[in-house]
């Protein structure tokens, strides 16, 4: 398989997709929407209306929460499957998030209304080209609702993964990608609050076919529970050790 990192509008395939004809198009009712929570009353009941309609009601949603608020509650009256886990941080509930589905597409959201349901569809779609993993780019269209110090330190993610991995990525730290399953369990996960990541970082090392897909970037609903400067620290220790680690393996 060929790695095709760049963004879908303007990339045009030349090999590595799967056609459709042979396999059958993925459709809603193939997806497993997934996400960590972790006290996001204020904004759950919007996201999971948000999926639902989006998708008809269709699309499995898996949320592993840790919430001390009533953030389990309000999916469960929406019909989501909650897996209940104690807070160790993002890695750990997205990576347990990941694996539960056994739909053959997983996306995966943040639980605090920034990334756009209404992309799920063209996600799909991408992945339906033969891709394996299609992950929202924040900041093609500018990122105006990330806080500065965010947006500059993701930039420089994304410059530093790019020189590590010898291929273009622009948006590493997005909550927002589908991915097929198989892929998901091919590879183990290690990372916590780099997971984001290293959901990329990996496929992309390995030639999966990737590709990133411009998308817009809402202000946050309700408190964030990432310091930046910890977190930023941790996620460029993360890049820097799955990089090396992919680069001896
Ligand atoms: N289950 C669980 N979910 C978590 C934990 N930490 C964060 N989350 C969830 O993971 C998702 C991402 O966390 P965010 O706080 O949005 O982190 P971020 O997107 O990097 O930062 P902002 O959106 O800018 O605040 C959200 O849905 C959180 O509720 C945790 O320890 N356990
Ligand atoms: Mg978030």
């Amino acid at each position: 398989m060929s790695t095709q990192v760049g963004h879908g509008r303007n990339d045009e395939r030349t090999n590595g997709a799967t056609d459709e004809e042979e396999t059958g198009a993925y459709t809603v009712d193939d997806l497993a929407v997934v996400m960590g929570t972790y006290n996001e009353a204020e904004a759950v009941g919007t996201v999971l209306d948000d999926i639902d309609r989006v998708t008809d009601g269709r699309a499995e949603v898996v949320l592993v929460d840790s919430s001390s608020d009533r953030t389990p509650e309000i999916a469960r009256e929406r019909g989501a499957t909650v897996i209940e886990q104690p807070p160790r941080g993002y890695g750990e509930a997205v990576r347990e998030a990941v694996l539960a589905p056994d739909r053959p597409v997983v996306v995966t959201t943040d639980c605090d209304d920034t990334y756009p349901m209404e992309a799920l569809p063209t996600f799909l779609d991408r992945i339906n080209e033969g891709y394996d993993v299609v992950s929202g780019d924040r900041l093609y269209h500018g990122a105006d609702a990330m806080p500065a110090f965010n947006r500059l330190g993701n930039a420089a993610f994304a410059a530093v993964s790019s020189v590590l991995l010898g291929e273009r990525v622009h948006d590493v730290t997005t909550g927002m990608r589908a991915y097929r399953r198989e892929l998901l369990q091919e590879i183990t996960w290690t990372e916590n609050t780099g997971l984001s990541a290293e959901l990329l970082l990996r496929p992309v090392a390995r030639d999966y076919d990737v590709v990133e897909e411009p998308i817009s970037y809402r202000e946050r609903a309700g408190e964030t529970t990432l310091d930046p400067i910890d977190g930023g620290i941790a996620i460029g220790k993360s890049i820097l050790s799955v990089c090396w680690e992919e680069w001896v393996a």
